[in-house]
């Protein structure tokens, strides 16, 4: 939850300018890491931990019922989300002399600015309950323990308030002024008053005989009606709002619990409730967003896929008379479906998908769909200049492929090059094609597929279906990878070319072929097999023992 930006003055050293400043301060109850982050977005520029909060929001009652160690793993969470001072509200010290030295240290440890500890005995009961049957500390054995938690602390401006309990107890005044005293020759660096009564005539009169020996903090639960100007009039140190956010959140949560439970529906409560992306934002989620920018490797994820899939292939027959090619069925899944779970393995998802010939007939999810009307007399390149237009999006590379080729992951993985701005996929195994004299997209490089090559790189040099044998160093499978900074070039092309009627049924070899006679450097990765091109019926049975 935290950016970890932690003001540089400590935050030991800021709750002791809360103590010491000659104004009234105040601290927010938070119990957790979220209510944490919330005291502080109000403004609040410390944190009071409170004990009956923390206990209840794990369900357990305020006498020492959840473990010390389970606070202190609370206040690490609270630590971290917040960059507040937090006064953790230590109980009695969670034994004697020996836990609270302990305890010192490790709040130390996690980041806790300070911490009050009341002179009464574990395990504790909460103030409220039966106060005047609450049995106080013996004096000298919570100087001992005061004592020993100032000795503890490494950091000097850590600081232990101490608590008394003496209203509490039913004591009056001077039992409260002779045990301030005390702590204070023990090494206080605070005194918690604390009362039970609805009006403050308690604190006020302690206050009033008290003076300015040390800070004096309240916490005006129960006279919570009594105007702060009282207090700050008075020479308080600190008021604590002691447990105000979780009752709020109480109220909240049952008011909401109730209508869902009673309406079964999330109509009435929604506009009524923090939305999520508010709870996103209190964890800090954007912070993940671009620290994963900075330190991740760059993911597939990061590319996206157009399927041209616009043509009927009318040579299946009555296979596409419903359907479109993509959509014929091998193995019980249509084409396309074997080429989005191959695009999907490879960690791509976003995928955008050109139909033509009825479209109505494409009906595999989580796919975008756009839709190229002329399908009938126009080809590839019209196709992918529709598929650009319909998504502006450049900040991830590109991979075109066709909807009538099946291929595996691997492919994908192949061409991912990251230094070069166009790759394609070129099979060696091309004779195939020529013997079978099927129409295949053949192409020049820089050289031949070889065991050099390997740690050369290999250009494109020419593509066409029509290249002399002599000439072809493979066949293009239809893959073409560019990668997001040339993207804009990519489009220049693509409109420059799309916008000459000369080119409504031009392929995308002729795209190839453009960008590498506008200089673009067209790298070439060489690959054997893990492909097909599903041209015709026979094809579709290769398919089937393919897929
Ligand atoms: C707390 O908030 O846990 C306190 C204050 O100790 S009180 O509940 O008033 O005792
Ligand atoms: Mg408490």
């Amino acid at each position: 939850m935290s950016d970890g930006a932690i003001p540089p003055v400590r935050r030991t050293t800021r709750f002791r300018e809360l103590l010491a400043s000659p104004s009234l301060e105040f601290l927010i109850e938070a119990h957790n890491g979220i209510s944490a982050r919330i005291g502080e977005e109000a403004g609040f520029r410390g944190i009071w931990a409170g004990g009956l909060c923390m206990s209840a929001q794990y369900g357990v009652r305020d006498s020492n019922e959840a473990s010390w160690t389970q606070v202190l793993e609370m206040l690490e969470f609270m630590a971290d989300a917040t960059t507040l001072p937090i006064l953790l509200d230590g109980d009695t010290g969670y034994g004697n002399f020996n836990n609270v030295r302990r305890l010192v240290r490790k709040l130390e440890q996690r980041g806790v600015a300070a911490v009050c500890i009341e002179d009464k005995l574990y395990p504790k009961t909460n103030s409220f309950i039966d106060g005047d049957r609450q049995q106080l500390a013996d004096i000298d054995e919570f100087c001992s323990r005061i004592k020993a938690g100032k000795d503890a602390q490494r950091d000097d401006d850590f600081a232990i308030i101490t608590r008394v309990e003496a209203f509490i107890a039913g004591w009056g005044l001077g039992e409260a002024l002779r045990r301030a005293e005390a702590y204070h020759a023990a090494g206080s660096d605070g005194i918690l008053i604390h009362s039970a009564l609805s009006r403050p005539s308690e604190v006020l009169a302690f206050k009033k005989e008290w003076g300015d020996r040390l800070p004096v903090v309240i916490v005006p639960t129960k006279y919570h009606a009594t105007p702060t100007d009282v207090f700050r009039e008075a020479g308080f140190s600190i008021a604590i709002w002691a447990n105000h956010l979780l009752r709020a959140a109480v109220t909240a949560m049952q008011e909401t619990a109730r209508t869902i439970q009673r309406e079964q529906s999330l109509q009435s409560v929604e506009d009524r409730i923090a939305p999520v992306r508010e709870l996103f934002r209190l964890q800090g989620a954007s912070e993940l967003q671009e620290a994963e920018e900075r330190y991740l490797p760059k993911r597939q994820d990061r590319s996206r896929a157009v399927i041209l899939a616009a043509s009927r292939g009318s040579a299946l027959g009555a296979l596409t008379e419903s359907r479109p090619k993509a959509m014929v069925a091998v193995r019980g899944q249509p084409l396309l479906g074997h080429i989005v779970a191959a695009y999907n393995g490879a960690g791509i998802k976003r995928i955008t998908v050109v139909r033509g010939y009825r479209p109505e007939a494409f009906d595999l999810p989580a796919l975008t769909y756009v839709d190229n009307p002329d399908y009938a007399d126009t080809s590839e390149l019209v196709s992918l200049s529709v598929a650009l237009g319909a998504d502006p999006d450049d900040s991830r590379d590109l991979v075109v492929s066709y909807g009538d080729v099946i291929f595996k992951r691997y492919i994908l993985e192949a061409i991912e090059e990251p230094d070069a701005d166009f790759v394609v996929a070129v099979d060696t195994d091309w004779r195939d094609s020529v013997n079978r004299g099927r129409a295949a997209d053949y192409v020049r490089c820089s050289q031949p597929h070889s065991r050099r090559a390997f740690y050369q790189p290999v250009w494109l040099e020419a593509a066409g279906e029509d290249l002399p044998e002599a000439e072809i160093h493979g066949e293009w499978m239809g893959f073409l990878r560019v990668a997001a900074p040339a993207l804009p070039r990519l489009r220049a092309v693509v409109a420059a070319m799309a916008a000459d009627p000369g080119n409504r049924r031009a392929k995308l070899h002729q795209l190839l072929a453009e960008l590498v006679r506008r200089g673009e450097k067209v790298r070439v990765v060489y690959t054997t097999g893990h492909w097909l091109d599903v041209d015709s019926l026979d094809d579709v049975v290769a398919a089937g023992s393919f897929a």
